[in-house]
C-alpha cells in the first residue's frame, strides 16, 4: 500500500493533519532509504503524558497533540518545574491553547517527592512556568475533562482500560508514575511501554554535575520506577542536549510560521528579538521534552542500548545520579539521536 492510500484507510480527512504528515516522511524517507515506512507503525498510538509544565512540557504538549502517530487520551500533572497548583494550571492553559478535539482527561498528582523537598526551577521556565507567554483560559470553552480523582489512579484505571495498548510518556520528576506502581503494580505492568525523559547516562548533570533536574527532584521515585521491570526508554541529557532551538531556527523557521504556537514558541522560551538570545543571553534552548514525545512517535530517531542503570539516593554529591552498573534489569537508553530529522519533525508540527 502507498503511503496516500495508508492515510486514507487510517486517518481522518483533517488536510493540515495530512500536510505536516507527508512534510515529515519526506524527510523520513530519505533518511531510512526506505526502510521504514509507515506501514510499520502501529498508530496512533494511545499515550498518557505525565508532566510538570514547564516550557520544555508545554512544547512537548504541542508536539504530541499536533502527531496523528498519537492519540493523547490523558494529561496527568505532577510537582517539578514549579508547583503543583501551577502545573495543573498550566496544562489547562496549554490545552487552551492546543484545543484538542478529544477533550482529554487531565488529573492532579503528587505535590511533593516522595522524600525530601520540592526543588524549583523558576530561574529557567519563570514565574508562571511558562516563560513569558500569557495563555488566556476561557471559561465558557474547555478543552479537557477533569478527572475527579488522582494522577495515580488514573494512570493505572486507563491502562487496564486498553491493557498493553498504553503509553506513558513521564517528562516531569516520577513521583506519580512511582505511586501508579505502588497503588497498582499489576494494572501497571499491562503499559506497553514508558518513554521517560530523565537522567544523565554518559554526560553530565544539569543541576549538579551528576544530576539531571527530573531524576534530582525525586530520585526515590525514579529508582522505584527504574527496577519496576516495566518496559522503560529513557531519554537522557545524552540525547536531549543536541536537540535545541537556536536563534537562527527561531528567525528562519519559526517566526515566519506566524501563528499561535510560533507565538508561544518564542515568548514562552524568552527569545529576546533584539539581542537574538535566549535566557541568560543563551544561544540555545534545549528541547528536552518534546524529544520524549519524538521517540514515542519515531524510535529511529535514536539510537539506544539495552543498560542496567541504578539511581543515587544517598544526600551527598552524586544524589540523583544515574548510573551504568552490572545488572540484569536493562532499560532502553538512548544515546543518540538524528537531531536534523527531529527538529524537522517539531518544526513541522508547529505549524497546525
Ligand atoms: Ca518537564
Amino acid at each position: 500500500m502507498d503511503a496516500p492510500s495508508f492515510w486514507q484507510k487510517n486517518h481522518s480527512s483533517n488536510p493540515v493533519d495530512k500536510q505536516t504528515y507527508f512534510e515529515y516522511h519526506t524527510v523520513d524517507f530519505s533518511r531510512t532509504l526506505g526502510l521504514v515506512t509507515p506501514m510499520n507503525y502501529e498508530w496512533p498510538k494511545k499515550v498518557i503524558i505525565d508532566c510538570d509544565v514547564g516550557v520544555d512540557d508545554a512544547l512537548a504538549l504541542i508536539l504530541a497533540f499536533h502527531s496523528p502517530e498519537l492519540d493523547v487520551e490523558a494529561v496527568t500533572g505532577v510537582n517539578g518545574n514549579v508547583p503543583l497548583d501551577l502545573v495543573f494550571e498550566n496544562i489547562q492553559k496549554v490545552l487552551c491553547l492546543i484545543q484538542p478535539k478529544n477533550k482529554p482527561l487531565i488529573a492532579k498528582g503528587a505535590d511533593r517527592p516522595l522524600k525530601g523537598e520540592p526543588v524549583y526551577a523558576y530561574s529557567f521556565h519563570g514565574k508562571s512556568g511558562l516563560g513569558k507567554a500569557r495563555i488566556e483560559k476561557k471559561k465558557h470553552e474547555e478543552w479537557y475533562r477533569i478527572f475527579s480523582g488522582r494522577a495515580d489512579e488514573l494512570i493505572p484505571k486507563l491502562v487496564r482500560q486498553h491493557p498493553n495498548e498504553l503509553t506513558l510518556i513521564a517528562v516531569g520528576p516520577l513521583t506519580n508514575v512511582a505511586l501508579a506502581l505502588q497503588r497498582d503494580l499489576e494494572g501497571m505492568t499491562m503499559l506497553k511501554e514508558v518513554v521517560i525523559m530523565g537522567g544523565a547516562v554518559r554526560v553530565k548533570g544539569n543541576v549538579t554535575p551528576y544530576a539531571e533536574f527530573n531524576i534530582f527532584v525525586d530520585p526515590l521515585a525514579a529508582k522505584i520506577v527504574f527496577e519496576s521491570g516495566l518496559p522503560i526508554t529513557l531519554v537522557p541529557l545524552d540525547v536531549t542536549h543536541q536537540v535545541c532551538l537556536t536563534p537562527k531556527v527561531i528567525e528562519e523557521r519559526v517566526k515566519p510560521l506566524n501563528n499561535l504556537f510560533s507565538q508561544f514558541v518564542v515568548e514562552a522560551t524568552q527569545y529576546n528579538s533584539t539581542t537574538q538570545r535566549f535566557l541568560e543571553n543563551s544561544e540555545m534552548f534545549h528541547l528536552h521534552d518534546p524529544l520524549a514525545v519524538g521517540v514515542a512517535i519515531d524510535q529511529d530517531l535514536v539510537g539506544m542500548k539495552r543498560l542496567s542503570i541504578d539511581v543515587n539516593t544517598r544526600e551527598g554529591d552524586y544524589y540523583g545520579q544515574t548510573k551504568e552498573v552490572e545488572g540484569n534489569l536493562k532499560i532502553n537508553a538512548c544515546l543518540n539521536v538524528n537531531s536534523k530529522t527531529f527538529l524537522e519533525l517539531f518544526l513541522s508540527r508547529l505549524s497546525s
